[in-house]
Protein backbone atom coordinates (compact mmCIF):
# COMPACT_ATOMS: atom_id res chain seq x y z
CA UNK A 1 0.00 0.00 0.00
CA UNK A 2 2.75 2.62 0.97
CA UNK A 3 4.57 1.68 -2.40
CA UNK A 4 1.10 2.22 -4.52
CA UNK A 5 0.81 5.28 -2.53
CA UNK A 6 4.57 6.20 -3.18
CA UNK A 7 3.83 5.67 -6.53
CA UNK A 8 1.69 7.16 -7.23
CA UNK A 9 2.68 10.72 -6.17
CA UNK A 10 3.72 13.37 -8.52
CA UNK A 11 6.60 14.43 -7.24
CA UNK A 12 8.51 17.64 -8.87
CA UNK A 13 11.24 18.98 -7.60
CA UNK A 14 13.15 22.04 -8.25
CA UNK A 15 16.32 23.22 -7.39
CA UNK A 16 17.21 27.12 -7.40
CA UNK A 17 18.91 29.25 -5.47
CA UNK A 18 17.09 32.44 -7.51
CA UNK A 19 14.03 33.82 -6.26
CA UNK A 20 11.09 32.23 -7.26
CA UNK A 21 9.98 34.49 -10.56
CA UNK A 22 13.36 33.27 -11.79
CA UNK A 23 12.18 29.51 -11.05
CA UNK A 24 8.79 29.51 -12.40
CA UNK A 25 10.48 30.98 -15.91
CA UNK A 26 12.72 28.18 -15.88
CA UNK A 27 10.52 25.49 -15.03
CA UNK A 28 8.41 23.10 -16.49
CA UNK A 29 4.01 23.67 -15.84
CA UNK A 30 4.74 21.05 -13.24
CA UNK A 31 6.72 22.69 -10.74
CA UNK A 32 4.38 23.07 -7.69
CA UNK A 33 4.45 24.33 -4.44
CA UNK A 34 3.85 22.23 -1.31
CA UNK A 35 0.48 20.70 -1.66
CA UNK A 36 -1.42 19.00 0.96
CA UNK A 37 -4.48 17.99 2.00
CA UNK A 38 -6.51 18.08 5.48
CA UNK A 39 -6.29 20.63 8.18
CA UNK A 40 -2.69 21.62 8.99
CA UNK A 41 -1.55 21.21 12.42
CA UNK A 42 1.32 23.37 14.39
CA UNK A 43 4.37 22.65 13.74
CA UNK A 44 8.04 22.59 15.72
CA UNK A 45 9.13 25.98 16.68
CA UNK A 46 12.03 27.23 14.93
CA UNK A 47 15.66 27.57 15.94
CA UNK A 48 17.22 30.51 17.67
CA UNK A 49 17.91 33.09 15.01
CA UNK A 50 21.87 32.88 14.33
CA UNK A 51 23.89 36.13 14.68
CA UNK A 52 24.14 37.14 11.41
CA UNK A 53 24.40 39.81 9.15
CA UNK A 54 22.29 39.41 5.99
CA UNK A 55 19.00 38.70 7.68
CA UNK A 56 16.85 42.11 7.11
CA UNK A 57 16.90 41.90 3.37
CA UNK A 58 13.76 40.44 2.76
CA UNK A 59 12.86 39.07 -1.07
CA UNK A 60 9.42 39.08 -2.72
CA UNK A 61 8.88 36.05 -3.46
CA UNK A 62 4.99 35.44 -2.92
CA UNK A 63 3.71 35.98 -6.49
CA UNK A 64 5.93 32.94 -7.34
CA UNK A 65 4.07 30.61 -4.82
CA UNK A 66 0.82 31.69 -6.14
CA UNK A 67 1.61 30.56 -9.02
CA UNK A 68 3.12 27.56 -8.19
CA UNK A 69 -0.01 26.78 -6.48
CA UNK A 70 -2.17 27.32 -9.60
CA UNK A 71 -0.09 25.09 -11.57
CA UNK A 72 -0.05 22.15 -9.07
CA UNK A 73 -3.74 22.43 -9.04
CA UNK A 74 -3.51 21.30 -12.77
CA UNK A 75 -1.62 18.67 -12.04
CA UNK A 76 -2.72 17.55 -8.61
CA UNK A 77 -6.32 18.00 -8.82
CA UNK A 78 -7.16 16.02 -6.05
CA UNK A 79 -4.81 18.18 -3.87
CA UNK A 80 -5.02 21.70 -2.49
CA UNK A 81 -2.87 24.02 -1.47
CA UNK A 82 -2.96 24.28 2.36
CA UNK A 83 -0.70 27.06 3.62
CA UNK A 84 1.43 29.30 2.23
CA UNK A 85 4.07 30.94 4.06
CA UNK A 86 6.03 34.30 3.50
CA UNK A 87 9.23 32.29 4.79
CA UNK A 88 8.77 29.92 1.59
CA UNK A 89 9.74 32.57 -0.64
CA UNK A 90 13.19 31.50 -0.85
CA UNK A 91 12.40 27.72 -0.69
CA UNK A 92 13.73 26.13 -3.89
CA UNK A 93 11.71 22.74 -3.19
CA UNK A 94 8.49 21.50 -3.96
CA UNK A 95 6.64 18.86 -3.57
CA UNK A 96 3.25 17.64 -4.99
CA UNK A 97 1.97 14.52 -3.28
CA UNK A 98 -0.85 12.23 -4.00
CA UNK A 99 -3.58 12.52 -1.33
CA UNK A 100 -2.96 9.27 -0.52
CA UNK A 101 0.90 9.94 0.49
CA UNK A 102 -0.39 13.26 2.28
CA UNK A 103 -2.53 11.21 4.64
CA UNK A 104 0.44 8.83 4.92
CA UNK A 105 2.91 11.44 5.98
CA UNK A 106 1.05 14.09 7.54
CA UNK A 107 -0.57 17.39 7.34
CA UNK A 108 2.30 20.52 7.44
CA UNK A 109 2.77 22.27 10.17
CA UNK A 110 2.58 25.76 10.73
CA UNK A 111 5.55 28.17 10.27
CA UNK A 112 7.23 27.64 13.42
CA UNK A 113 7.85 30.51 16.06
CA UNK A 114 10.03 33.35 15.52
CA UNK A 115 13.45 32.65 16.57
CA UNK A 116 14.90 34.15 19.74
CA UNK A 117 17.22 37.45 18.84
CA UNK A 118 20.70 37.82 17.99
CA UNK A 119 23.36 37.97 20.65
CA UNK A 120 24.59 41.32 21.89
CA UNK A 121 27.23 42.58 19.65
CA UNK A 122 30.64 42.19 21.11
CA UNK A 123 32.27 45.41 23.08
CA UNK A 124 33.50 48.28 20.99
CA UNK A 125 36.97 48.87 20.95
CA UNK A 126 39.25 50.93 22.65
CA UNK A 127 38.31 54.73 22.96
CA UNK A 128 40.46 57.15 20.81
CA UNK A 129 43.19 58.96 22.44
CA UNK A 130 41.90 61.97 24.41
CA UNK A 131 43.49 65.13 23.44
CA UNK A 132 46.18 66.88 25.73
CA UNK A 133 44.78 66.72 29.33
CA UNK A 134 41.51 65.26 28.31
CA UNK A 135 38.86 62.45 29.37
CA UNK A 136 39.55 60.04 26.35
CA UNK A 137 36.73 59.48 24.04
CA UNK A 138 33.88 56.82 23.99
CA UNK A 139 34.41 53.40 22.75
CA UNK A 140 32.70 53.18 18.97
CA UNK A 141 29.54 51.68 18.68
CA UNK A 142 30.02 47.69 18.80
CA UNK A 143 28.82 45.36 15.56
CA UNK A 144 25.63 44.59 15.00
CA UNK A 145 24.25 41.53 16.06
CA UNK A 146 23.72 38.61 13.53
CA UNK A 147 20.50 38.16 11.93
CA UNK A 148 19.16 34.75 10.98
CA UNK A 149 19.82 33.15 8.08
CA UNK A 150 16.90 31.47 6.95
CA UNK A 151 16.46 28.36 6.59
CA UNK A 152 14.34 25.21 5.19
CA UNK A 153 13.37 22.89 7.66
CA UNK A 154 10.99 21.10 5.92
CA UNK A 155 11.18 17.55 7.18
CA UNK A 156 9.04 14.62 7.78
CA UNK A 157 9.02 13.09 11.26
CA UNK A 158 6.97 10.41 12.19
CA UNK A 159 4.22 11.15 9.32
CA UNK A 160 3.83 14.59 9.52
CA UNK A 161 5.63 18.00 7.87
CA UNK A 162 7.53 19.80 10.01
CA UNK A 163 6.58 23.89 10.65
CA UNK A 164 9.02 26.13 8.50
CA UNK A 165 11.86 28.02 9.81
CA UNK A 166 11.16 30.38 12.59
CA UNK A 167 11.51 33.94 11.67
CA UNK A 168 14.58 35.70 11.87
CA UNK A 169 15.49 36.94 15.09
CA UNK A 170 15.65 41.00 15.51
CA UNK A 171 19.17 42.86 15.93
CA UNK A 172 21.46 42.66 18.84
CA UNK A 173 22.24 44.94 21.04
CA UNK A 174 24.26 47.27 20.42
CA UNK A 175 27.78 46.40 22.12
CA UNK A 176 29.32 48.31 25.36
CA UNK A 177 30.90 51.25 25.09
CA UNK A 178 34.63 50.64 24.72
CA UNK A 179 37.05 51.14 27.55
CA UNK A 180 38.53 54.89 28.17
CA UNK A 181 40.88 56.53 25.79
CA UNK A 182 44.36 57.20 27.71
CA UNK A 183 45.29 60.33 28.68
CA UNK A 184 46.82 62.65 26.47
CA UNK A 185 50.19 63.60 26.55
CA UNK A 186 52.01 66.79 27.82
CA UNK A 187 51.64 69.82 25.76
CA UNK A 188 54.90 70.75 23.90
CA UNK A 189 57.60 73.05 25.84
CA UNK A 190 56.59 76.83 25.74
CA UNK A 191 59.40 79.25 23.64
CA UNK A 192 61.82 80.42 25.55
CA UNK A 193 61.31 83.76 27.07
CA UNK A 194 62.93 87.05 26.22
CA UNK A 195 65.97 87.67 28.13
CA UNK A 196 65.70 90.14 30.82
CA UNK A 197 69.22 91.62 30.20
CA UNK A 198 68.25 93.26 26.83
CA UNK A 199 65.02 94.65 29.11
CA UNK A 200 67.50 95.98 31.24
CA UNK A 201 69.97 97.50 29.08
CA UNK A 202 67.01 99.27 27.38
CA UNK A 203 65.98 100.42 30.49
CA UNK A 204 69.83 102.06 31.48
CA UNK A 205 69.89 103.69 28.17
CA UNK A 206 66.13 105.41 28.58
CA UNK A 207 68.09 106.16 32.24
CA UNK A 208 70.84 107.78 30.34
CA UNK A 209 68.83 109.77 27.82
CA UNK A 210 66.89 111.13 30.94
CA UNK A 211 69.67 111.93 32.57
CA UNK A 212 71.12 114.06 30.04
CA UNK A 213 67.99 116.00 29.94
CA UNK A 214 67.84 116.51 33.36
CA UNK A 215 71.56 118.36 33.50
CA UNK A 216 70.70 120.50 30.54
CA UNK A 217 67.33 121.56 32.94
CA UNK A 218 69.64 122.25 36.07
CA UNK A 219 72.32 124.43 33.92
CA UNK A 220 69.74 126.45 32.31
CA UNK A 221 67.62 126.99 35.70
CA UNK A 222 70.67 127.86 37.44
CA UNK A 223 71.53 130.36 35.13
CA UNK A 224 67.70 131.41 34.65
CA UNK A 225 68.05 131.59 38.65
CA UNK A 226 71.09 134.39 38.44
CA UNK A 227 68.81 136.31 36.09
CA UNK A 228 65.82 136.71 38.33
CA UNK A 229 67.63 137.25 41.74
CA UNK A 230 69.89 140.18 40.26
CA UNK A 231 69.74 142.51 41.62
CA UNK A 232 66.76 141.92 44.09
CA UNK A 233 67.34 138.54 45.26
CA UNK A 234 69.62 136.00 46.52
CA UNK A 235 69.54 132.45 47.21
CA UNK A 236 71.41 130.64 50.26
CA UNK A 237 70.64 127.03 50.25
CA UNK A 238 66.95 126.32 50.03
CA UNK A 239 66.07 130.08 51.50
CA UNK A 240 65.70 133.17 48.72
CA UNK A 241 66.22 136.62 50.04
CA UNK A 242 64.22 139.10 47.69
CA UNK A 243 63.05 142.32 48.04
CA UNK A 244 60.99 144.72 46.02
CA UNK A 245 62.32 147.91 46.92
CA UNK A 246 59.68 148.69 49.56
CA UNK A 247 60.69 150.55 52.36
CA UNK A 248 58.41 150.88 55.48
CA UNK A 249 58.73 150.77 59.53
CA UNK A 250 59.64 146.95 60.89
CA UNK A 251 55.76 146.39 61.94
CA UNK A 252 54.35 147.38 58.23
CA UNK A 253 57.59 145.45 56.21
CA UNK A 254 56.65 142.27 58.74
CA UNK A 255 53.09 142.74 57.69
CA UNK A 256 54.08 142.70 53.88
CA UNK A 257 56.31 139.79 54.09
CA UNK A 258 53.68 137.62 55.48
CA UNK A 259 51.04 138.63 53.06
CA UNK A 260 53.82 137.22 50.49
CA UNK A 261 54.01 134.26 51.61
CA UNK A 262 57.50 134.67 53.62
CA UNK A 263 58.84 136.51 56.36
CA UNK A 264 61.17 139.35 57.01
CA UNK A 265 64.72 138.37 56.63
CA UNK A 266 66.24 136.27 59.54
CA UNK A 267 69.27 135.51 58.55
CA UNK A 268 71.02 132.49 60.63
CA UNK A 269 74.79 132.38 59.18
CA UNK A 270 77.22 133.71 57.74
CA UNK A 271 75.99 132.39 54.41
CA UNK A 272 72.72 133.82 54.61
CA UNK A 273 74.12 137.44 56.33
CA UNK A 274 76.49 137.82 52.87
CA UNK A 275 73.29 137.43 50.90
CA UNK A 276 71.39 139.98 52.36
CA UNK A 277 74.74 142.01 52.80
CA UNK A 278 74.62 142.07 48.80
CA UNK A 279 71.16 142.95 48.52
CA UNK A 280 71.93 145.71 50.90
CA UNK A 281 75.10 146.99 49.15
CA UNK A 282 73.13 147.00 45.89
CA UNK A 283 70.19 149.15 46.91
CA UNK A 284 72.44 151.25 49.48
CA UNK A 285 69.94 151.03 51.51
CA UNK A 286 69.78 149.61 55.09
CA UNK A 287 66.99 146.87 55.88
CA UNK A 288 65.40 145.69 58.99
CA UNK A 289 65.48 141.90 60.22
CA UNK A 290 63.23 139.71 61.53
CA UNK A 291 64.38 140.08 64.85
CA UNK A 292 63.65 142.02 67.94
CA UNK A 293 63.73 141.90 71.49
CA UNK A 294 59.87 143.64 72.31
CA UNK A 295 59.17 141.18 74.66
CA UNK A 296 62.27 141.43 76.95
CA UNK A 297 65.17 144.46 76.42
CA UNK A 298 68.24 142.36 75.87
CA UNK A 299 66.95 139.13 74.75
CA UNK A 300 66.51 139.52 70.86
CA UNK A 301 64.78 136.68 69.34
CA UNK A 302 63.46 135.82 65.99
CA UNK A 303 59.81 136.10 64.87
CA UNK A 304 58.39 132.72 66.01
CA UNK A 305 59.62 134.02 69.54
CA UNK A 306 62.70 131.54 69.58
CA UNK A 307 66.00 133.51 70.59
CA UNK A 308 68.49 134.12 68.22
CA UNK A 309 71.32 131.89 67.86
CA UNK A 310 73.31 133.90 64.84
CA UNK A 311 74.61 137.31 65.40
CA UNK A 312 76.73 140.28 63.45
CA UNK A 313 76.55 143.11 65.74
CA UNK A 314 78.61 146.12 65.59
CA UNK A 315 81.52 146.68 67.89
CA UNK A 316 79.59 148.40 70.81
CA UNK A 317 76.13 146.90 70.03
CA UNK A 318 73.24 146.46 71.12
CA UNK A 319 73.14 149.47 73.49
CA UNK A 320 69.41 149.93 73.62
CA UNK A 321 70.25 154.05 72.19
CA UNK A 322 67.65 156.54 74.33
CA UNK A 323 65.89 153.30 75.62
CA UNK A 324 63.65 153.25 72.29
CA UNK A 325 65.63 150.81 70.43
CA UNK A 326 64.36 147.03 69.88
CA UNK A 327 64.69 146.26 66.29
CA UNK A 328 67.59 145.22 64.19
CA UNK A 329 69.52 147.24 61.23
CA UNK A 330 71.79 145.69 58.85
CA UNK A 331 74.11 147.66 57.54
CA UNK A 332 75.86 147.29 53.67
CA UNK A 333 79.25 146.05 55.39
CA UNK A 334 76.58 143.00 56.73
CA UNK A 335 77.34 144.51 60.46
CA UNK A 336 74.15 144.81 62.87
CA UNK A 337 72.73 147.56 65.17
CA UNK A 338 69.76 148.03 67.34
CA UNK A 339 67.09 151.00 66.30
CA UNK A 340 64.07 152.09 66.62
CA UNK A 341 61.41 150.45 65.34
CA UNK A 342 59.92 153.03 63.75
CA UNK A 343 62.52 153.81 61.47
CA UNK A 344 61.87 153.57 57.77
CA UNK A 345 64.07 151.03 56.07
CA UNK A 346 64.38 148.83 53.16
CA UNK A 347 62.47 145.45 53.10
CA UNK A 348 64.09 141.94 52.23
CA UNK A 349 61.78 139.03 52.73
CA UNK A 350 62.43 135.54 53.08
CA UNK A 351 61.18 132.42 51.50
C1 LIG B 1 74.84 155.83 67.01
C2 LIG B 1 75.02 154.62 67.91
C3 LIG B 1 73.98 153.61 67.63
C4 LIG B 1 72.65 154.18 67.67
C5 LIG B 1 72.55 155.35 66.76
C6 LIG B 1 71.22 155.99 66.88
O1 LIG B 1 75.18 155.55 65.74
O2 LIG B 1 74.86 155.03 69.21
O3 LIG B 1 74.08 152.56 68.54
O4 LIG B 1 71.73 153.20 67.34
O5 LIG B 1 73.51 156.29 67.06
O6 LIG B 1 71.13 157.08 66.07
CA1 LIG C 1 72.04 150.77 68.69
Amino acid sequence: MLLLSILSAFIVVTISTANPDQVVQKSEPNICTIVVCGPAQSGLPGRDGRDGKEGPKGEKGNPGIELFVSQCRTYCSHTHISFKNKHLQNVTAFFCLSHSLVHMLGLPGTAGQQGLPGNPGSPGPKGDKGPVGEKGGKGDKGDRGKQLRPHLYCLLKRGRLQGAIGSQGPTGRTGSSGPKGDKGSQGEKGTKGDSGLSEINLLKTQVSILERKLDTLQNSFSKYKKVIMFPNGRIVGEKVFMTNGYESSFENLKQRCFQAGGQLASPRNSAENTAIQQIVALHDKAVFLGINDIRTEGQFQYLNGQAITYSNWLPGEPNNDRGIEDCVEVFADGKWNDRSCKETRLIICEF
